[in-house]
């Protein structure tokens, strides 16, 4: 049950890592973008690659199978998906390496936390652990939505519509992740281990594959402003 999953993973990572390339931007004020969300999913074949191999698939002592390439592949992947975001955000703003780091920093921390809480045999560590990622996550947010949202709409425009856009959509399918992994074997357990390898697929699916498509398909119809903007910034 869960193989088959995860050689779904594999090769629908694959595929769409192709053709996220092919068929994205290479236009010089976003081809960066497109780079970035093909990468992604080809982190994410590897980790299902892996994940079907058994490399890095172990019982956590009480009968409960952890996936840690899963870990392995959100601590490079969500990075990534927010850096992108964070340099539209910023598109000619200076100095964004302090919010590069600070997101970045937060969400590698939730998912660290996350991994710990999972590795957590007693329940009221899983909790906690579980809670501080949820802390993180909220830090992560809160970025998105106060100052980095509030910079890319000083530009107004098509830029800061496709800043709004992609956020919004990446900011609601990210927040099924923690319900997933509460209600499965890592958490409480109330559905079985298949189930959620299955629901995670689902999900990584639409965050990686789906949003590098419609990311890249919004970021191409601002390329035009985007190129203005940036010809005026280097004269
Ligand atoms: C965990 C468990 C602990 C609480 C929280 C979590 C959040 C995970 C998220 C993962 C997103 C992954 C993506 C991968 C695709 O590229 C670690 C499940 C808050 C938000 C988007």
């Amino acid at each position: 049950m869960e193989s088959t999953a995860l050689l779904i993973g594999f090769i629908v990572m694959s595929i769409g890592s192709l053709a996220i390339y092919a068929t994205g931007s290479k236009a010089s004020a976003i081809r960066h973008h497109t780079q970035i969300h093909a990468l992604v999913p080809f982190i994410a074949a590897t980790a299902y690659l892996a994940m079907y191999l058994g490399t890095f698939v172990m019982d956590r002592g009480d009968g409960v199978t952890l996936y840690v390439p899963r870990y392995g592949d959100w601590i490079f992947t969500t990075p990534l998906l927010l850096s992108s975001l964070v340099a539209l955000a910023l598109h000619e703003h200076p100095r964004q390496g302090g919010y590069v780091v600070a997101i970045v920093g937060l969400d590698a921390l939730m998912i660290l936390t996350g991994l710990l809480s999972a590795m957590s045999l007693d329940g009221s560590t899983r909790l906690v652990w579980f809670l501080w990622s949820c802390a993180a996550f909220t830090g992560v947010y809160f970025m998105l939505w106060g100052p980095l949202r509030e910079r890319s709409s000083s530009y107004g425009g098509a830029l800061s519509e496709v800043y709004r856009k992609n956020a919004m959509q990446l900011s609601v399918v990210w927040l099924i992740y923690p319900v997933v992994f509460a209600v499965g074997p890592e958490g409480l357990g109330i559905i079985s281990s298949a189930a959620s390898v299955w629901a995670i697929l689902i999900l990584d699916i639409i965050a990686k594959v789906v949003y590098g498509f419609t990311a890249g398909e919004r970021l191409k119809k601002a390329e035009p402003e985007l190129s203005k903007r940036e010809e005026r910034r280097l004269a």
